[in-house]
């Protein structure tokens, strides 16, 4: 896999914000993230679910959407790079959608490398291996069933050439029966699967792994043929207003003290 992006220290991370209408209160404190911590950032990395649905790259004319990519853009045009990762929920958020922030849209995984070009060929610099996190949940058969379905381009396409209003109710049939789904499944079954994990490791040559989804922060230290490996897991945004800092060598999780969710 070639590696998809270089970017600059420090890098803010953060995933599962789930930002919607309808939690106010979430949404002004990413808001505020935006024009504070962020700018003192050289990057930000948005691994997945900023959206709590994202319904098309047509959607961006929805007020609400043009917000949210206006603030985030404003912090590009700042100086911040900005890098985003879809989710589960924002699988469809496409390239329209990361002109319109500002941002270099990653793959899922995303293999990522710090510091400077001009420092060397790069080869030292430290790099760390980013994901949204669904993928490894691989002991949710039916959830992995339908990941396979929805990220078949053919079947992206189909659901794409829609009108807006019938995507939207799909999502909204959709999200009800997930919140059932969810309800009912053991709470093991909703995080990653250790095989799952090392078999992403040994692929990428087991380096730091970040990844979000499960709403489990978390630093675990494990080993993998005999390598010492490192998964750093984010906070969900909801309630917390978290991120984690990293400097190149260690993370940091940092809060938006300042506002009260
Ligand atoms: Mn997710």
């Amino acid at each position: 896999m070639p590696e998809a992006a270089r970017a600059a220290l420090p890098a803010l991370f953060i995933s599962d914000l789930h930002l919607t209408e309808d939690e106010p209160a979430n949404v002004a404190a990413f808001l505020a993230f935006l024009q504070g911590s962020a700018r003192e950032a050289a990057s930000l990395f948005i691994l997945g679910d900023l959206f709590e649905y994202w319904a098309g790259d047509d959607d961006l004319e929805t007020p609400f959407n043009a917000g949210i990519a206006a603030a985030i853009r404003a912090l590009a045009d700042a100086g911040t790079a900005v890098f985003f990762m879809t989710g589960n929920r924002d699988l469809l958020a496409g390239a329209d959608f990361a002109r319109a922030i500002g941002a270099t849209l990653l793959e899922d995984p995303a293999r990522v490398r710090f510091g400077d070009r001009d420092d060397n060929d790069g080869a030292d610099t430290p790099m760390l291996l980013l994901a949204h996190g669904d993928a490894l949940c691989t002991d949710d058969l039916a959830y992995q069933a339908f990941r396979r379905q929805v990220r078949d381009p053919a079947w992206q396409a189909g659901f794409l050439a829609q009108p807006l209003a019938a995507r939207k109710a799909f999502i909204a049939g959709l999200r009800q029966k997930s919140e059932a789904a969810k309800a009912e499944k053991a709470m093991e079954i909703m995080d990653v699967n250790a095989d799952a994990v090392a078999a992403l490791l040994r692929e990428h040559g087991y380096p730091t792994l970040v990844h979000g989804h499960t709403h489990r922060p978390a630093t675990h230290r494990l080993t993998v043929d005999g390598r010492d490996c490192v998964r750093r897991v984010l906070p969900d945004w909801r309630g917390h207003a978290c991120w984690l800092r990293w400097d190149g060598r260690d993370f940091t999780p940092e809060s938006g003290d300042a506002v009260r969710i």
